[in-house]
């Protein structure tokens, strides 16, 4: 099905084929398109990486940062013009390795944005070191051995910081998928989408099998607002589970709590300057 973010002219995508990247850019192509959200809408920020290329396979406005630097970017273009629908996608090692301070800083502040994870239990750009949630054991050239330490556990982390959506997704189920991305951008405030994808490439251990025997769905009986069942739930290391882990409406939004905001709601670059007062504010300091 065509989305007005596709491009109207062939573009190359550099992903490996079959690589779980793909069905993840069509989940999202589709939440948007259900959501009617417009192009002039939306912007998307991302790190840097292989799950980081999303921005720039899809028609909108993008800005790609530093490695794990995405989150503090998206933040700011948020408060800058609350209206935007912004979300910040990168993979596992850019989110909770090289920008872990910034997700724990973003979970505190809760901007009203959306974190989609493309979580591949490995650095696949840099072709298959270990990344923050490879499990325990996984081989790879530089951890010959096996990584042994225990892994990241992202949705604990987030639940545990009081975040107020945390949802986990498996790329290889597109419509699920596309319902979870759907959730979290509705949802006002900071979400974590952690989304399972495999590597076809570099990681030959956790592939689209693997994440089959893996995981499970939340069922519709799932209440999703009780904080402790969520972190028990987190903290299962059986099998992942899939869905809305937890959400709740009752954090302060970051861009709502700002000065010029509160008082006027438009975008900063739109507020006036208010040379008087402040002309007043630097008298008022001479000697
Ligand atoms: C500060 C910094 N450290 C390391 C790198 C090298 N680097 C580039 S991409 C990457 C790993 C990306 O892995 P991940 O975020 O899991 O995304 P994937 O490629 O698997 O989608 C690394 C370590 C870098 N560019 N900048
Ligand atoms: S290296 Fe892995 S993550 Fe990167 S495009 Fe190939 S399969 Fe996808």
């Amino acid at each position: 099905m065509s989305s007005i973010f596709d491009f109207n002219r062939e573009i190359d995508i550099a992903w490996c084929p079959g690589c779980g990247n793909f069905d993840i850019l069509k989940a999202l192509k589709g939440a948007l398109d259900d959501l009617k959200i417009q192009r002039d809408q939306l912007v998307m920020v991302s790190g840097i990486g292989q799950a980081a290329k999303m921005p720039q396979y899809i028609n909108v406005s993008f800005f790609n940062g530093l490695h794990g630097r995405s989150l503090p970017a998206a933040t700011a273009i948020k408060a800058t013009d609350p209206k935007l629908t912004v979300i910040a996608e990168s993979g596992d090692g850019c989110t909770y390795g090289e920008g872990g301070n910034h997700f724990l800083a973003t979970i505190r502040r809760n901007p009203d944005i959306t974190n989609l994870v493309h979580n591949n239990m490995v650095y696949g750009l840099t072709k298959g070191q270990a990344s923050p949630t490879s499990k325990r054991g996984f081989k790879t050239p530089v951890q010959t051995a096996g990584v042994y330490l225990e892994p990241f556990n992202p949705a604990a982390v987030a639940v545990a910081m009081g975040a107020s959506f945390v949802a986990r997704a498996f790329s290889g189920d597109v419509d699920k998928t596309r319902e979870i991305i759907k959730k979290a951008i509705i949802h006002k405030g900071y979400s974590l989408v952690d989304i399972l994808q495999p590597c076809v490439s570099f990681n030959k251990e956790n592939n689209f099998r693997w994440y089959r025997d893996n995981t499970y769905y939340l069922d519709e009986s799932w209440d999703s607002t009780d904080r402790d069942k969520a972190m028990r739930n987190a903290l299962e290391n059986n099998k992942f589970s899939l869905g809305v882990i937890y959400n709740t409406t009752e954090n302060t939004v970051f861009e709502e709590n700002l000065f010029p905001q509160r008082k006027e709601s438009v975008p900063l670059y739109k507020t006036k300057p208010g040379i008087d007062k402040l002309k007043k504010i630097l008298d008022s300091k001479k000697v």
